[in-house]
């Protein structure tokens, strides 16, 4: 690894959640930068209060910390470059060409082989830390009944052994440099095409669910905000901020 990202790393065994750690230890003064990747997390969390499978070590679980000097209302941008970053790193070490869903899945074939929880600290102005959390599963693994369904993994796809640390590394190589360009510009212009070229679900419809809402739209691409820009049954052009909402397909996961 080259650069700040894992510079300070720090390795644990097993914790309730690495996004928890990386939290914790920003309160404490860590620097921007530091890796904490546990074999095992006995509390792991998805978005919206969901849990997130990693009680064993079939996955990389990982999260790191991030100083940014930008807008708080821009931060939500974090998790795209993550998603970006990993859907390429995979397809650089484990051969591997998957989707993107928007905002922070990636999937192969329909299900998630990783998520992405961004979670940011800050006040009006300013923001203090945001700690962006990776997992990644790598081993084929039984789930119960419902995330058998959704779920799947690198080696399930490739039947080859993959190098974890080597795919921990590009990622952040990669990270790392579209991170630099992003706080330079404070938009994603600088990999918008590449992202929608990953995106799942363009020109396929889609239900939206914000809170009690919900409603059916086709999916154009994101803007250089992150936006999902969708066309509603309308043709009415709306974006959807990457927020507290879910995006769907409307057939099932995808
Ligand atoms: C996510 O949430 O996909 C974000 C997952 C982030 C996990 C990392 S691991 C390191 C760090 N520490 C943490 O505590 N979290 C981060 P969301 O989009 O809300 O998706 C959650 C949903 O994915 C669940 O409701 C399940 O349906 C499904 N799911 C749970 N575990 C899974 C797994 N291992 N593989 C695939 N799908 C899973």
């Amino acid at each position: 690894m080259t650069g700040f990202f894992g510079k300070n790393l720090i390795t644990l065994d097993e914790t309730d959640s690495t996004n928890n750690y990386v939290k914790k230890i920003a309160m404490e003064g860590a620097p921007e930068g530091t890796l904490v990747i546990a074999k095992r997390q006995t509390a792991g969390r998805g978005r919206l209060g969901r849990k997130w499978v990693s009680q064993d070590e079939s996955g990389i679980w990982m999260s790191f910390l991030l100083r940014p000097d930008i807008k708080p209302e821009n931060a939500s941008m974090i998790t795209l470059i993550c998603a970006l970053a990993l859907q390429k790193a995979i397809d650089e070490v484990c051969e591997l060409e998957t989707d993107i869903k928007w905002p922070n899945d990636i999937v192969f074939n329909g299900k998630k082989i990783s998520g992405i929880l961004t979670e940011m600290s800050a006040d009006t102005l300013q923001i203090n830390y945001v700690v962006a959390g990776v997992g990644i599963n790598v081993e084929p693994k039984e789930y119960d009944e419902e995330i058998n369904k959704i779920a799947t993994s690198i080696k399930k796809e490739t039947g080859k052994e993959v190098d974890r640390d080597l795919l921990i590394g590009r990622f952040g190589d990669i990270f790392a440099g579209y991170y630099r360009e992003f706080q330079r510009n404070q938009n994603l212009l600088f990999m918008r095409d590449e992202y929608n070229r990953h995106l799942v679900n363009v020109n396929n419809k889609v239900k939206i669910t914000d809170g009690d809402s919900a409603y059916v739209a086709t999916a154009i691409g994101i803007d250089e905000q992150g936006e999902l820009m969708v066309k509603d049954e309308n043709g009415m052009l709306k974006k959807v901020r990457c927020g507290e909402v879910s995006v769907r397909g409307i057939y099932g996961y995808v």
